[in-house]
C-alpha cells in the first residue's frame, strides 16, 4: 500500500520555471525521439518525413516558447515601454522551421542531430507546407518586417488574419492556370498557440441609438448587432540569436455561443449549425487579388474584424493598467497600417475611445491622429480601395457615421486652408459622390495618420506630386519615404548557405545583422582566386536548381546557359509579355541562322494570376504555348529554353534566387511601387536588367551604372509619350519586332487554338496601352545584348556579381525598420536576457 501525506495548507502552484532546454545535439535527439514516439505516436514503420519534420519542429518550438515568455516579461517589466503594431491583412510567412533553427542558432546542431538519427534535413524541411497567407510583395514585406523587428529587439506585434485557406496553389493544365484550394492547416500547425483568454467580440449590422446618461451626456449605442468572436492564434517570431521572440497574432472568426442558443431554442438545429458557418466563413479564405480592389462584403468583414479585434486587444491591455486614462496612449502605442486594407482602424479607434471609453471627439481624434501611420504600396488607380457607403450603412452603421463626421471636420480644415476652392473640396473629400457614394479609404488613412509613406524614393515622390498632391500641399510634414528591404536571414543566410559561408569566411559574420558590411566584399571583386571561388559557389547553386527542376518537374535545364529569371505575380504592368517578345525574337534569330557568338539562355518565368484577371491568365497560356514550340523545335536545342515555373511561392523563391544569373525587373516606369524580388536576386549575386522604376533606381545607384543593365523609357517619358503613342508605327519601323509580331499573328504559337492570342496582340498595338510594351522593345533587346557580351566574359560577370552582392546592404529590412523606428515609431530596443 502507498501512503500519501497531504500538507495542511495547499502549496503555491509551481508550474514555472523549468531548467532551460539544452541546445546540444544529444538534447535535440532526445526531444525529437520523445516527440516522435509519444506526441505523434509514430514508430520506425512510418516512413513519412512529415512526422520527422513535426517531431523536430516541436523540439524547436519548445525552445522558442521559453524565449517568448522571457521576452513578454521583459516588455512588461519596462513599465509599459512604447510598442508598435503592424496591422496587415497579409503575412506571407512561407516555411518556419529552417528560419527558426537559424535564428535560434541551432541549425548546425540540428543537422547533426538528424544525421545521427539517419535522417536527411533537406527532406524533412521540404515536407513543411508554406504558410501562404499573402498575395505577393506586400504580404512578404510584412513577414520580413517582423523578422527584422525581433532582430532589432523592438517591441512590435504583427496583427493579421488566420485564413483557413491561403493563396491558391497553381496547376498548369494544357498551358492554363488551374487554381486549387490551399488547405494549409489540414495537418495542423505546430507553430501556433490558441489564446482563448484574449478572445474579442466584433459587431456587425444592427443600428445606432442615442442614449442620454443621468448627467445629461449623450452617448451613441450600436445595438441589435450580429456579433462574432475573434479568436487569436499566436506564432513566435524569433530575432536572430538575441533571445527576443516577438508575436504574430492572427485572428480566426468564430460564432458566439448565444448565437447558437437563440437558433437552437427556436428549433432550427440544422439551420443554426449552418448559420454558425457563415460567421466562421469570414476568415475562411485569402482574397487572391493583388493590385485590384473588389468591393466584396466578405472582404469588408475581414478588414473590420482585423481592425476591431486588434484595437480592442491593445486597448484592453491599456485599460487593465491605466483604467480609462488615455492621456499617454498615443505616446505609448503606434499602429502601422499595411496599405489601406486595415484603414477602417482609424474610424474604429474613434468608436472605441468615444462610445466605449467615453472620450470626447476632440480628445479621441488627437489620439487617433497621433497613433496611426499609413504605408501606401501602389499608384495603380484600379488598386485604390473604395467602399460603397450603402454597404457600410448595412454592415457597419456606426463606422459610417464616424467617417462622415471625420469628413465634416476635415473639409472644414480644407476650407479654412483654401477658402472658396470647391473643386479641391470635392477632390479631397473622403466621400466620392456619383451614382453611388463611396468612401475613399486611402484618404481616410491619410487624414487619420501622422505619417504617410511610400516604399521607394520614386514611388514616394510620385505620391506627393500626383496621387496625394492635395494632401501633400496641406500636410507636407506627414509625408516620407521608407525604401523596402528583405530579411538577409531568410534571403541569404538560410536560402544560400554555401554563399553565406564564403562571405562569412571572407569578411566575418557581422553582415547577418548589419548588411552594410557586405561592402567589405568589394575589394575581393579584384581578387582572381576569390572570383573563381565565387563562380564555383554560383555554379553549385545553379546545379541545385537544375537538380530540383529535374527531380520535381522532370524539366532538363542546361547549366551552362544564362539563367534569366522573372518570378512575380502575373500583371500587365510587370510586363512578362516584353520578356516573351524577346524570347520569340531570339527564337526567330535561331530560325534565321543568325547565331554568331550565341549565348545559350534558359528563360524562367513564374507567377500566379488573380483568378478573375483574364488577361493575366491568357499571358500564362501564351508563355506556355511559346515554351512548347521553342522547347520542341530541334533547331533550337540547347540555345534557348523557356520554362514556366508552376506554383511560384516563398519556398520556390528560396531555391530560385540563389541559382539565377539575371534578374528581370522590367515594369513600365512609374508603375512598380518598389519591388522586393529585385533585392533578393541582387543579394544572391544575380545581375539586374531593369527599368528606372521603383527600387531598381536605388539598386542601380548603389551598384553603379556599369553593373546594372538599364533600358526603357523613364517615368517622365512614359507620361509624355502617352499623348502620342503609336505602337503600330513602331512595329513597322523595327524589322525584328515586325517579325516577332508576324509570328504571333500567323498563329505559330496557337496552331490548333485559333484566335486565342488576339487580345494580346490587340493590347500591344493599342495606342492607349498604358504599359507601353512595344515602346521599350528595342531598348530591351539592346540591353539583353549587353547582358550576353558580359556573360561571355566569365571574369567580368563574376566581378559584377560580387559587386552586386557587396552593394546590396541598403536593402536589408533591418535598415528599413530602423528608418521606420527612427522617423515614425520611436521605440526603444528592449534587451532580453
Ligand atoms: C506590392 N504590392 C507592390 N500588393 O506591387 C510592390 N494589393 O512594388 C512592393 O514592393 C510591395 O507591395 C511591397 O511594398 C502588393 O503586393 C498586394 O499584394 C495586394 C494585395 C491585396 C490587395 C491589393
Amino acid at each position: 500500500t502507498v501512503t500519501t501525506t497531504t500538507p495542511k495548507t495547499k502549496p503555491k502552484a509551481t508550474l514555472t520555471p523549468l531548467p532551460l532546454l539544452g541546445m546540444e545535439p544529444k538534447h535535440l535527439v532526445a526531444d525529437f525521439r520523445r516527440n516522435y514516439n509519444y506526441r505523434l505516436g509514430r514508430d520506425d514503420q512510418s516512413q513519412s518525413p512529415y512526422y520527422a519534420y513535426e517531431a523536430l519542429s516541436f523540439a524547436i518550438n519548445d525552445r522558442l516558447i521559453e524565449r517568448w515568455k522571457k521576452t513578454h516579461n521583459a516588455y512588461g517589466r519596462k513599465d509599459c515601454c512604447k510598442k508598435a503594431y503592424y496591422l496587415s491583412m497579409e503575412f506571407l510567412m512561407g516555411r518556419t522551421l529552417s528560419n527558426a533553427m537559424l535564428n535560434l542558432g541551432v541549425d548546425d546542431v540540428a543537422k547533426k542531430a538528424m544525421y545521427n538519427l539517419g535522417l536527411e534535413m533537406e527532406e524533412l524541411l521540404e515536407s513543411e507546407p508554406d504558410a501562404g497567407l499573402g498575395n505577393g510583395g506586400l504580404g512578404r514585406l510584412a513577414a520580413c518586417f517582423i523578422d527584422s523587428c525581433a532582430t532589432l529587439r523592438l517591441p512590435v506585434t504583427g496583427y493579421g488574419l488566420r485564413y483557413e485557406y491561403g493563396m491558391f496553389s497553381q496547376l498548369v493544365t494544357n498551358g492554363e492556370q488551374v487554381e486549387q484550394p490551399d488547405h494549409w492547416l489540414r495537418n495542423g500547425n505546430i507553430w501556433e498557440l490558441e489564446r482563448p483568454e484574449y478572445i474579442q467580440r466584433i459587431k456587425f449590422g444592427g443600428r445606432t441609438e442615442i442614449h442620454t446618461d443621468e448627467d445629461g451626456k449623450t452617448r451613441v449605442c450600436w445595438v441589435d448587432t450580429h456579433d462574432i468572436l475573434a479568436v487569436p492564434f499566436d506564432t513566435p517570431i524569433p530575432g536572430y540569436r538575441n533571445g527576443t521572440v516577438n508575436t504574430l497574432r492572427l485572428w480566426k472568426a468564430e460564432a458566439t455561443e448565444e448565437f447558437d442558443l437563440q437558433e437552437f431554442n427556436a428549433g432550427d438545429y440544422a439551420e443554426a449549425v449552418a448559420a454558425k458557418n457563415s460567421a466562421e466563413n469570414i476568415t475562411m479564405v485569402l482574397y487572391p487579388n493583388d493590385a485590384n480592389e473588389n468591393g466584396k462584403v466578405l472582404r469588408l468583414r475581414q478588414q473590420y474584424l482585423l481592425a476591431s479585434a486588434s484595437l480592442q486587444d491593445v486597448i484592453g491591455i491599456w485599460v487593465s493598467r491605466h483604467g480609462n486614462d488615455f492621456s499617454e496612449f498615443a505616446a505609448k502605442n503606434c499602429f502601422q497600417l499595411n496599405d489601406t486594407h486595415p484603414s477602417i482602424a482609424v474610424a474604429e479607434l474613434m468608436r472605441l475611445l468615444i462610445d466605449v471609453h467615453g472620450l470626447s471627439w476632440d480628445d479621441a481624434w488627437a489620439i487617433t491622429q497621433n497613433t496611426m501611420a499609413y504605408t501606401n504600396h501602389t499608384l495603380l488607380p484600379e488598386a485604390l480601395e473604395r467602399w460603397s457607403v450603402n454597404l457600410f450603412r448595412q454592415l457597419l452603421p456606426r463606422l459610417m457615421e464616424i467617417i462622415f463626421e471625420i469628413n465634416a471636420h476635415f473639409l472644414e480644415e480644407v476650407s479654412a486652408h483654401w477658402p472658396g476652392d470647391h473643386e479641391r473640396l470635392a477632390r479631397m473629400s473622403l466621400v466620392e459622390e456619383g451614382h453611388e457614394q463611396h468612401f475613399r479609404m486611402a484618404y481616410l488613412a491619410i487624414v487619420g495618420s501622422y505619417s504617410v509613406n511610400g516604399v521607394a524614393e520614386l514611388h514616394s515622390k510620385l505620391l506627393q506630386q500626383g496621387l496625394f498632391r492635395d494632401f501633400y500641399e496641406l500636410w507636407p510634414q506627414k509625408f516620407n519615404n521608407k525604401t523596402n528591404g528583405v530579411t538577409p536571414r531568410r534571403w541569404l543566410a538560410a536560402c544560400n548557405p554555401e554563399l553565406a559561408e564564403l562571405i562569412t569566411e571572407t569578411i566575418g559574420d557581422g553582415w547577418i545583422t548589419d548588411l552594410s558590411l557586405l561592402k567589405k566584399l568589394e575589394p575581393f571583386a579584384e581578387d582572381q582566386a576569390f572570383r573563381k571561388r565565387w563562380q564555383q559557389v554560383q555554379e553549385n547553386a545553379k546545379q541545385r536548381l537544375v537538380d530540383y527542376k529535374k527531380r520535381e518537374h522532370g524539366i532538363e535545364l542546361n547549366i551552362n546557359a544564362l539563367f534569366d529569371v522573372q518570378v512575380k505575380r502575373i500583371h500587365e504592368y510587370k510586363r512578362q509579355l516584353l520578356n516573351v517578345l524577346h524570347v520569340i525574337h531570339l527564337y526567330d534569330r535561331i530560325k534565321r541562322g543568325d547565331t554568331a557568338n550565341w549565348t545559350d539562355r534558359c528563360v524562367l518565368i513564374g507567377g500566379k494570376a488573380a483568378p478573375g484577371y483574364f488577361m493575366a491568365k491568357r499571358i500564362i497560356k501564351f508563355i506556355n504555348n511559346v515554351a512548347h514550340v521553342i522547347n520542341n523545335d530541334p533547331d533550337v536545342g540547347n540555345k534557348l529554353k523557356l520554362v514556366f515555373l508552376a506554383n511560384y511561392r516563398v519556398s520556390a523563391m528560396e531555391r530560385i534566387c540563389p541559382g539565377a544569373d539575371l534578374s528581370e525587373q522590367i515594369s513600365t516606369a512609374g508603375k512598380e511601387a518598389s519591388g522586393t524580388g529585385n533585392m533578393k536576386f541582387m543579394m544572391n549575386g544575380a545581375l539586374t536588367i531593369g527599368t528606372l522604376d521603383g527600387a531598381n533606381i536605388e539598386i542601380r545607384e548603389e551598384v553603379g551604372d556599369d553593373n546594372f543593365f538599364l533600358f526603357g523609357l523613364t517615368e517622365d517619358q512614359v507620361q509624355e509619350l502617352s499623348h502620342h503613342y503609336d505602337p503600330v508605327s513602331v512595329i513597322h519601323q523595327d524589322e525584328d519586332l515586325q517579325r516577332v509580331i508576324n509570328l504571333i499573328e500567323c498563329g505559330h504559337f496557337n496552331q490548333f487554338e485559333p484566335g486565342i492570342f488576339d487580345i494580346i496582340l490587340d493590347s500591344l498595338k493599342n495606342p492607349h496601352d498604358p504599359w507601353m510594351t512595344i515602346a521599350d522593345f528595342r531598348s530591351f533587346v539592346d540591353a539583353q545584348k549587353r547582358v550576353e557580351v558580359a556573360f561571355q566574359d566569365k571574369d567580368r560577370w563574376n566581378r559584377m556579381s560580387i559587386l552586386n552582392c557587396a552593394a546590396s546592404g541598403k536593402f536589408s529590412t533591418d535598415r528599413t525598420i530602423n528608418d521606420y523606428n527612427n522617423d515614425i515609431w520611436k521605440l526603444t530596443p528592449v534587451i532580453v536576457n
